[in-house]
């Protein structure tokens, strides 16, 4: 048998599991902690919010935006990260692995995983892993998918702070009005939280000045935004048009 037919075959076979994601739609990218209900207690993070925990997911974020080709911005939540990735802004833009999901969610949470357990600040280091989706969606459905994760956040928010306060038992089937008073009555006010525990933060392309050789000059980086807004609110339209277009 000549060795290149038996190439094609394989080849072939392999072609058969290859496939691409839809060119110059907006695809989304996210990458979530394997059993980080068991990764944050083995580890030791505090509840209801572990700043240290958070500040390594910002880290993270921020990291697979720099490394992750096309991204827009990055919004980050409890242990997730979703990018948007974009490769529609010249009719020959390039997309990250020409959208084969296989590489970009091979990749992608590869990246993740090193730089999650490289960038480890906890003192027990337990290997952390992290799973990846991808998937194009159309473009008047962009913030509704980031509506739909910041809901997610200010959802899980409110029952991690009550949990803390509560067992259980009395949580059940409770409504939010119900549950933040209950939080009230402890002494714990839902509003007070800062802005990070509320609804997650996003890393978003600011123009900087930063400190060149020949002086001062102006960039555009990633940079950590602490306190984006309410995605549905009327005060979210200019934020939104800034960092995504
Ligand atoms: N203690 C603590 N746990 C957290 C924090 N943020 C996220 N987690 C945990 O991470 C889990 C993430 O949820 P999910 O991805 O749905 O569950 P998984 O399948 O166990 O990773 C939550 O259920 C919490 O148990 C935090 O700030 N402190
Ligand atoms: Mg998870």
């Amino acid at each position: 048998m000549r060795k290149s037919s038996l190439g094609d075959r394989m080849k072939g076979y392999e072609c058969a599991a290859e496939m691409r994601l839809t060119r110059r739609l907006p695809m989304i990218l996210r990458l979530d902690g394997k059993a980080f209900h068991s990764w944050t207690k083995k580890t030791g993070c505090v509840r209801p919010f572990d700043h240290t925990l958070m500040e390594m997911m910002f880290g993270l974020a921020k990291y697979l935006c720099e490394n992750v080709g096309g991204t827009v911005m990055g919004y980050t939540q409890s242990d997730e990260v979703s990018l948007l990735v974009r490769d529609d802004q010249a009719i020959d833009t390039e997309a990250w692995f020409d959208k084969r999901i296989q590489k970009v969610v091979s990749v992608a949470s590869s990246l993740a995983t090193y730089w999650f357990n490289a960038n480890n600040e906890f003192e027990r280091k337990v290997p952390a892993f992290f799973d990846a989706r991808a998937f194009v969606l159309p473009e008047c459905e962009v913030r509704n998918y980031f509506i739909w994760r910041q809901e997610d956040a200010t959802t899980n928010s409110l029952s991690m702070l009550s949990q803390s306060l509560y067992p259980q038992s009395e949580l059940q089937r409770k409504k939010w009005a119900e549950l933040q008073d209950m939080c009230w009555r402890k002494g714990r006010n839902w509003n007070d939280l800062e802005s990070i525990e509320k609804r997650g933060a996003c890393v978003c392309r600011r123009t900087v000045t930063v400190e060149g050789r020949g002086g001062p000059c102006i960039r555009r980086k990633f940079v950590l935004d602490r306190e984006i807004p309410i995605f549905t609110s009327p005060d979210a339209e200019n934020w939104w048009h800034e960092v995504v277009g």
